[in-house]
């Protein structure tokens, strides 16, 4: 079931592509997106976003003075409480009167600008305006901001774009366009009759107003973050709101959450990292520390820093960058397991952030068991690359296995130590092993320096198990099969990656492998199928061997199960061809295929 960001969101995101949106073109550009920019200035403007791979998220505003909590009752949708004036279907007027007594007296921008530089974060987001409809700075636009209507008085998004100035980072601002609870004519807050109002005003007058004011008067904001694409924002609407953004800062980010048919510049998974990443586009997942955005009295269900550094690497290894929520409470402080885990990161990030900050996503066609590996290319591409392997769980003997690298390596070494790795290299694949001695350290870095870039044959290999993993991404199709990426709208996780649109019975799917020693192998494959493709069958071929796949209807074309083969398949040894077909089609397809795996038998 999606949850209620979701349903607001997707209903917008099937939306057309829009037209570019400035008058002149200059005569050299390549039209990229909304943007007449040519590929060579869109690289310029998103470089300092590719280098950074690390940034913070602050969710703080008047929903902060709540926790959470209305009149004694837990008020929350998924667990956010920055949800709790819907939750609670309070009266606008009487959720605004919290106003009066917020006085974040221990907020403190350079302490925060401070936590976020000490964890090696190199841009921070913070909720400018969030579905409450409170400005969190001082706005001619409306009243309704921590300046004109709380006893606070100072205004801390000045303060923290200061701030961050001085720690070098990028500042950047979250707006909630669409949903508006306050305004008359904002999204969604229908509950209270009073809210009822035009759209057209809203944006005009709150909308555009408030982030002409945030782009004029606080310095170079370097990202907008929309969010909840759709609802109110229509392509006029949206259009409106681009032209007027881009008539101050024609270089700021700008994300895929605006709405009216915009994809803007990067997309935003949001608590979760796609399995391969969205290659060929930038990202950035998005991800609570605990379960909430904003501050929450009751949420203490907190990540611990380990799996914050592995969400990190994992984003990084995929070519993305991870946006890590801290969510302030009433006073100004940031939760102290908060500072706890962003301290954490950065002792982790001080040894191993040449691993992180600078890299590009790992050249391997599937991710190693043992951990995630990113890359550093010299400027230009040429000239010898580093890949770093970024351990997760060290195999017992220490062997991190590149299947499928034939680079030479020239040299090696393990961040943060004297200590040795030793290398070898045969049949396409290198092995570097981690001495006895550091096997248990977590996160442990190596670094491989090649020969020049990296070369990569690109048939798929066993893992360090001995396992043969077929992802959808690395199959080759026909007859209008398609590859469906999980989360491929950029925002929400969808089903897993996976092969549809098998509606051609004589279709079919080959991946090629390379096989080191030949085998048995127990093969199973991840399958969806509605009811009426019940019964259908694939045909697995391996040269003169085949298997078969009984399919089981499993409610839905995207709710998979694994389907074992009925079977064990023989691997011959060396460059290996596998064939999936139909055998048997019942209904309009046999049905979705996710990946394919080969455990060895015996
Ligand atoms: O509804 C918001 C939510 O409160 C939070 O701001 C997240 C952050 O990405 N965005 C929306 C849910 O998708």
């Amino acid at each position: 079931m999606p949850s209620l960001f979701q349903i607001t969101s997707l209903a917008v995101l099937i939306s057309v592509a829009t037209s570019p949106l400035t008058a002149a073109t200059p005569a050299n550009a390549k039209v990229l997106g909304e943007r007449a920019e040519s590929a060579a200035d869109h690289d310029a403007r998103m470089a300092w976003f590719r280098d950074a791979r690390f940034g913070m998220f602050i969710h703080w505003g008047l929903y902060s003075q709540y926790g959470g909590v209305w009149k004694g009752k837990v008020a929350k949708v998924n667990n956010c409480a920055e949800w709790l004036m819907l939750a609670a279907k309070a009266p606008r007027l009487e959720y605004a009167a919290a106003a009066k007594d917020f006085n974040p007296k221990d907020y403190d921008a350079e302490a925060w600008a401070a936590a976020a530089a000490g964890a090696g974060m190199k841009y921070v987001v913070i909720t400018a305006k969030h579905h409450e409809g409170f400005a969190m700075f001082k706005s001619d636009a409306s009243p309704y901001n921590i300046v004109d209507a709380s006893p606070f008085k100072r205004d801390p998004i000045k303060e923290l774009a200061a701030a961050c100035r001085k720690h070098g980072l990028k500042f950047g601002v979250y707006y909630s366009q669409n949903l508006d609870w306050y305004h008359p004519g904002g999204g969604s807050g229908q509950w209270d009759p009073s809210h009822k109002g035009d759209a057209d005003k809203y944006v005009d007058g709150i909308v555009i107003p408030q982030l002409k004011e945030l782009l004029k008067n606080y310095g170079e904001i370097s990202v907008l973050w929309f969010d909840i694409p759709g609802g109110v924002i229509n392509k006029p609407r949206a259009d409106r709101i681009m032209k007027a953004i881009l008539s101050i800062n024609p270089k700021i980010i700008v994300n895929n959450r605006l709405g009216g048919g915009y994809h803007g510049d990067i997309e935003t998974p949001e608590q979760f990292i796609p399995p391969m990443g969205f290659p060929g586009k930038d990202w950035e997942a998005c991800m609570t520390m605990n379960r909430t955005w904003g501050f929450a009295k009751d949420d203490h269900q907190w990540k611990s820093a380990d799996t914050l550094v592995r969400n990190l690497a994992d984003s990084a290894s995929k070519g993305g960058n991870y946006l890590l929520n801290i969510g302030p409470d009433e006073l100004g402080r940031i939760p102290a397991p908060s500072l706890e885990r962003l301290a954490a990161i950065g002792d982790w990030m001080k040894i191993n952030g040449e691993a992180i900050q600078g890299t590009s996503a790992g050249v391997f066609p599937s991710l190693p068991e043992w951990g995630r590996i990113t890359v550093r290319t010299p400027a230009g591409g040429a000239g010898p690359a580093t890949l770093y392997a970024i351990v997760y769980d060290c195999p017992k003997d220490g062997a991190l296995r590149f299947p499928g690298l034939i680079s030479t390596v020239t040299g090696s070494r393990i961040l943060g130590s004297d200590d040795k790795v030793s290398v070898s290299a045969g049949g396409n694949t290198v092995v570097a092993t981690i001495p006895e001695t550091l096997r248990t350290r977590k996160n442990i870095v190596v670094a491989l320096t090649l020969d020049g870039p990296p070369r990569v044959d690109d048939t798929t290999y066993a893992d360090t198990r001995g396992v043969f993993v077929l992802s959808p991404r690395q199959a080759l199709t026909d007859r209008g099969i398609k590859l469906e990426i999980s989360g491929a709208e950029g925002i929400y996780a969808g089903p897993e990656d996976h092969l549809g649109n098998w509606t051609d019975k004589n279709a079919s799917v080959r991946w090629t492998l390379t096989v080191a020693k030949a085998g048995k192998y127990t093969l199973a494959a991840r399958v969806g199928a509605k009811p009426e493709a019940d019964g259908s069958e694939l045909t697995v071929s391996v040269g003169k061997e085949s298997v078969t796949i009984p399919v089981k209807k499993t409610g839905d074309w995207n709710k998979y199960v694994s389907a074992p083969a009925s079977a064990p398949l023989v691997l011959p040894a060396g460059r290996v061809e596998l064939v999936v077909r139909t055998r048997t089609v019942k209904g309009p397809a046999p049905c979705n295929l996710g990946a394919i795996t080969l455990t060895p038998a015996d």
